[in-house]
């Protein structure tokens, strides 16, 4: 039996604004508090698994016994097909230290070449943790094809570049509500949400 997440409060343990805006919108619904790793002054623990699922527990569990509170981390990336997946959970790295993803798109493309394949898909392990040690522990995903130039600003990371199967716009020209109503980290929330949480 999964555990109910019944505390009123609880901290999204991430320093990635884009991923918090995300997050704070699918929370929106249920009337619980969300208060941000980077709001406490949290440190970043250094993501040392080799998945998602690993990466996420990592970070839900370093912010719960720092702070005291359940905690929630999302681990994700893009992994395009014709590299093998990557770059899989080393999608935030690719943008190097100052976070440049016009940087990392550009990596993706050069690293494309000639291979026709398109395909890609973005992953999001979501990781509820709680200061004793129990977590819960969802994945989702949402495919598409990638599309070069980059194009759209609303969004983060590789948003500009990732078009969902079935539609014609990126991620980063699309209204935000649509993307938040099928991303990867939609996927992974509604998991988590049906285990764990019941609407107020
Ligand atoms: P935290 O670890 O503090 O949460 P981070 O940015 O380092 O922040 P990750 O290690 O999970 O997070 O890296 C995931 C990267 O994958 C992230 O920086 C984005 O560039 C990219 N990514 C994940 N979800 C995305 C989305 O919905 N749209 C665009 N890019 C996304």
């Amino acid at each position: 039996m999964p555990r109910t997440f019944a505390e009123p409060k609880l901290v999204l343990a991430t320093h990635n604004p884009g991923k918090v805006i995300e997050i704070a919108a699918l929370m929106k619904p249920f009337g619980i508090e969300v208060v941000s790793a980077g709001d406490l002054g949290l440190p970043e623990p250094v993501e040392t698994e080799a998945t998602f699922e690993g990466n996420a527990r990592l970070k839900a569990h370093a912010a719960a016994t720092a702070s005291g509170m359940p905690a929630l981390a999302d681990d994700s990336g893009l992994a395009v097909a014709a590299l093998d997946g990557a770059p899989g959970i080393y999608s935030a790295r690719w943008a190097g230290p100052d976070k440049d993803f016009r940087l990392a798109m550009d990596r993706v493309w050069e690293e494309i070449g000639d291979n026709p394949s398109r395909e890609a898909k973005f992953v999001c392990a979501l990781s509820l943790a709680w200061p004793d040690g129990h977590d819960e522990t969802f994945l989702g995903t949402i495919t598409g094809a990638l599309k070069f130039p980059p194009s759209g600003d609303r969004g983060f990371g590789y948003d500009p570049i990732f078009v969902p199967t079935g539609f014609t716009q990126t991620f980063g020209e699309m209204d935000p509500n649509n993307k938040h109503a099928m991303s990867h980290r939609a996927h992974a929330f509604e998991q988590l949400v049906a285990a764990c949480f019941t609407e107020k």
